[in-house]
């Protein structure tokens, strides 16, 4: 029993919860199954787990040089404000909870497993559930589990009290969200990577299925009738042709948008941090720290390529034997390595844009909760949806889309955490999904009581049974078996 409870323990920290160890499990797994030979299996697995240690480094680099910033607005003109960022967010559970609802949070590996069992089950009985798709970014589980930990006791107080049936609510609803939210992603991802395998297990997957979905109705090409023009066909006169170059891109139009952040945080808050020192030019200082933007991306996109084609090769033996037709669920950054490049840059200016709008908007109109934007929603969630909706929907979509959704963020993100009281502990997770359907989530719970949780419950398993009515031959052949999959769009088109 105690080796069963350290192996457990084991897993929970080392790999449950870290996604490079996870992915290279998976990977391990995956190519066992395939009966690989042991150093294939070895070299895939090291592969996989670099790769998405390098994905790291990018996504923590572009994090740890840009959060500084944006926070930096808060104390510029001293607001008592909430900030959004999943880290934040998190703390403020930590600081708040045992306060607001005389509970700590110490089952979270627990609820973390069985959530993680529950997506694995309506996996595995897909050809009833019609769920594919495997969460594996564990970072992002935890913060998702604190922060819908707050929300459900915030929404049935009866649960307070009860550990048995707070942790069977918490995780199914967990398990379902996780199983399908990353399910709706598969449409969008597949058409992204033409058929790469791997689906978004991350905090903004109704945010892409949205996306991609407004993007095709509003300015999609409507079967060949409109003109579709994606970022990457531009074609730019004179000087404007530099920014075709993703680097040469992403590097002028950071050192802009941040230049004029920094110059209005100033650079005393910049050397009280520690960030830079009298004697260094500013200037200098802003136009290198922007850099550094397109030098992360660069990595993560690196990574990308790394561990990608390790990942969905092996995860064929899981499918096969496993899980059939299903597919990973991925990091959203992963995506950053498919679609036009620049497109990532535009949509998280775009989001940026809105974000900023929502937050004059909110300060004029007096709102009691203030909003800063934390870089990992405006960022992560904007570029990801951006990515996807400049594939159905071009350039024009790759700005409204995120734009709106940085306006939507940074409302639902006010009116959800002034309720509930996160924003009294300064933070909240605020990716796009936590500011629109777990919202609703926590309305329906906190009106209606069990009926409510039964209502998510019920509304979030019927999702993936829509989609598969829509389209029941090609349903599970985007997974299997994407050419395939393209041949009977194609048909359908012809049929229509
Ligand atoms: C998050 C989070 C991160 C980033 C990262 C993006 O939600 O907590 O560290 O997004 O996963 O690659």
């Amino acid at each position: 029993m105690q080796i069963l409870a350290a192996i457990w323990d084991f897993f929970a920290t080392y790999i449950l919860q870290k996604a490079p160890y996870m992915v290279g499990f998976l990977t391990l797994v995956g190519y066992c199954l395939m009966g690989k030979k042991w150093y294939d299996t070895l070299a895939g697995t090291l592969k996989a787990i670099i790769g998405m240690l390098i994905l790291n480094a990018g996504s923590g680099g572009l994090t740890s040089n840009f959060r500084p910033i944006l926070a930096g607005l808060k104390d510029r003109f001293n607001l008592t404000a909430c900030v959004i960022d999943p880290y934040y967010g998190q703390n403020a559970v930590t600081a708040g909870v045992e306060e607001v609802f005389g509970k700590g949070f110490s089952q979270v590996m627990t609820l973390l497993l069985i959530a993680f069992i529950v997506n694995i089950l309506l996996v595995r009985f897909n050809k009833i559930t019609k769920c594919r798709t495997l969460f594996t970014t564990g970072h992002v589980q935890v913060q998702q589990a604190a922060t819908a930990y707050w929300l459900i006791l915030f929404a049935l107080p009866a649960l307070r009290n009860n550990d048995v049936a707070l942790m069977v609510v918490m995780s199914v609803i967990l398990g379902a969200y996780w199983a399908v939210g990353s399910n709706l992603t598969v449409k969008p991802m597949q058409e992204l990577t033409e058929g790469a395998g791997f689906a978004i297990a991350h905090q903004q997957m109704f945010g892409i299925r949205l996306g991609a979905f407004l993007a095709d109705k509003l300015f999609g090409s409507k079967g060949g009738k409109r003109k579709v023009k994606k970022v990457g066909e531009l074609e730019m006169p004179g000087f404007f042709s530099i920014f075709n170059e993703n680097m040469v891109c992403t590097a002028i139009l950071m050192t802009v948008f941040f230049g004029i952040i920094m110059i209005i945080i100033g650079k005393p808050f910049f050397i009280e941090s520690g960030a830079t020192s009298e004697t260094e030019n500013f200037g200098f200082y802003i136009f290198n720290t922007s850099l550094q933007f397109a030098v992360y991306l660069a990595i993560l996109q690196l990574g990308v390529r790394t561990f990608v084609t390790e990942l969905t090769a092996s995860f064929q033996g899981i499918a096969d034997k496993l899980l059939p037709s299903s597919v990973p669920g991925v990091d959203c950054a992963v995506c950053y390595g498919f679609g036009d490049a620049n497109a990532v840059t535009f949509g998280f200016l775009a989001g940026l844009t809105g974000q900023i709008i929502a937050i004059i908007a909110l300060i004029v109109m007096g709102s009691p909760t203030i909003i800063i934007c934390g870089f990992v929603p405006v960022f992560f969630d904007n570029a990801t949806i951006g990515l996807v909706a400049n594939e159905k929907g071009g350039m024009k979509a790759c700005l409204v889309i995120p734009f709106f959704s940085g306006l939507i963020q940074v409302f639902g993100a006010a009116l959800i955490s002034g309720w509930v009281g996160l924003a009294n502990y300064g933070g909240y997770l605020g990716m796009f999904d936590w500011d629109t359907v777990w919202p609703l989530f926590t309305v329906s719970m906190h009106y209606l009581g069990y009926i409510g949780v039964a209502l998510v419950v019920i509304v979030l398993l019927a999702i993936p049974q829509i989609e598969y009515r829509m389209d029941p031959k090609g349903y599970f052949l985007i997974t299997e078996d994407y050419e395939a999959y393209q041949e009977h769009i194609k048909s359908k088109e012809k049929a229509a």
